[in-house]
């Protein structure tokens, strides 16, 4: 492309050009800017967006150059890259479609980073099984199928909120109006509400495959198969909370056709026809928990969650969903990043919860390490991870004779530094405060009076 008029180009190369239908060159002939395409560019592995930015140009590879698309900027990255989206709304007035192997991801969540279909569009659909949609709300989509984001042939879907979206009009082939997942596709640490189709799956259509993850599915609405999920020739079902969905025929949390659930709570849901919590057509269950048994392992007692009536779906600690599923390969994490499995019965063996949430038992050391698993809740460190917990990780003896000490910190975190000169108590003077980020944190004591200091770190939640 030529143009000299463009106000910022993305780069901008001088060339001296002769007119080609007159032999003689004038200043203002002979002298053309060159915009160069997007993809004269090494793509580069992180590419930016954020949803204000006058300064926006390809190849959006830093904060002041990110696009303000998120479309803008899959169209530029290749298989392998990661589109990093900053805060805000974006407003969509065409699907946003990925058809490569593209990490889309928002810097800090889906609370915080909404993509929203205006109730005319679809927000997402995934062509790549390497796609992977991390930290986003999808909401207001609108379609005939897939409203919030239909996933054909396979791509993940993690740690996002995918809420009002709508399968229409009307009640026939208004399928998925959550998410679909066709032949493929991985739906993990969602949480999934509020959605509707007017056919079937109100809340995420598994056809032909599919696994959903560690999922809350509530308050979805279907007029036939599946308010909270539909099953259909596979798919997978695996530690998640199908709560409170509705249909107006056969199963209000789920409609079960050749697919397998497993680990997860059905409770509370309500179908006008058949099948309040479940419906089954040949799919198959283990290790649930709903008002009948679905397989001879399943328990019928109720949950017991925090705060139903505020959507809290928690577990209570006199909880039997308590310790009692199934080892599954792959879950290390649960919906709200409590490392799963955790020991919540401490019994002394850390075994899944049924459900999407890990119950955290504040007396019990899951991993080992000697600190209890509410002391890492509180430390921010991993209570399913022995090598990591709040200790020091050097002490030294600066030139000048001052003593130093470090410690691995956390964000989120205030931490205490008190010193005392001997143990007797009442001893301990609170000396210095500081709030953690990720990473090493170091105190220095600069005007030690005595030989012999002793130093201890406290912590608490900020
Ligand atoms: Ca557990
Ligand atoms: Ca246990
Ligand atoms: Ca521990
Ligand atoms: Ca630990």
């Amino acid at each position: 492309m030529i143009d000299d008029e463009i106000e910022e180009p993305a780069e901008t190369i001088i060339l001296a050009l002769v007119n080609p239908t007159n032999s003689e060159v004038s200043s203002s002939q002979s002298v053309f800017t060159y915009t160069v395409k997007a993809n004269d560019f090494t793509v580069p592995d992180i590419i930016y967006v954020r949803e204000e930015n006058s300064g926006s140009a390809p190849p959006f590879n830093s904060w002041s150059t990110a696009a303000t698309n998120i479309q803008d900027a899959i169209d530029l990255a290749t298989a392998g890259k990661v589109v990093l989206v900053s805060n805000g709304t974006y407003n969509l007035d065409a699907q946003i479609s990925i058809s490569k192997g593209v990490t889309v991801r928002s810097v800090n969540g889906a609370d915080d980073t909404v993509v929203d279909g205006g109730g005319s569009v679809r927000c997402f659909y995934v062509t790549d099984n390497d796609a992977v949609i991390d930290g986003f709300t999808a909401r207001n989509g609108y379609v005939s199928t897939g409203a919030g984001i239909y996933l054909l042939g396979g791509g993940s879907v993690l740690n996002c909120t995918v809420v009002s979206n709508t399968a229409g009009p009307g009640t026939s082939n208004t399928d998925a109006g959550g998410i679909r997942c066709e032949n493929g596709g991985m739906v993990s640490n969602c949480i999934v509400y509020a959605n509707s189709a007017g056919d079937d799956a109100g809340g995420v259509y598994c056809f032909g495959g599919g696994t959903v993850r560690g999922c809350v599915i509530r308050e979805n609405h279907t007029g036939d198969k599946g308010g909270g999920v539909y099953c259909k020739n596979g798919g997978t079902v695996e530690n998640s909370t199908l709560f409170n969905n509705t249909t107006d025929n056969q199963g209000g949390g789920i409609y079960n056709d050749d697919g397998y659930v497993v680990n997860s709570i059905l409770y509370s849901n309500t179908a006008s026809s058949a099948g309040n919590n479940y419906r089954t057509a040949g799919g198959t269950y283990s290790h649930c928990c709903s008002d009948t048994a679905p397989s001879p392992d399943s328990i019928t007692a109720y949950p017991l969650f925090v705060n139903p009536a505020a959507n809290d779906l928690r577990l209570q600690q006199a909880s039997p969903c308590i310790d009692a599923g199934t080892a599954l390969p792959g879950i290390d994490v649960d919906v709200a990043s409590t490392p799963r499995p955790l020991d919540g019965d401490t019994n002394g063996v850390s075994t899944l919860d049924i459900g999407a949430y890990e119950y955290l038992h504040p007396d019990a050391d899951s991993d080992g390490d000697s600190v209890t698993d509410g002391d890492e809740d509180i430390a921010g460190t991993s209570p399913a991870d022995e090598t990591d917990y709040l200790q020091l990780s050097a002490v030294a003896e600066s030139d000048s004779g001052d003593m130093e000490v470090s410690w691995d910190a956390h964000g989120g975190r205030l931490y205490r530094i008190y010193t005392t000169t001997n143990l007797l108590p009442p001893s301990w003077s609170n000396v210095f405060n500081v709030s953690g980020s990720d990473g090493i944190l170091t105190y220095t004591n600069f005007d030690p009076e005595a030989d012999l200091l002793y130093i201890r770190i406290g912590v608490e939640e900020e």
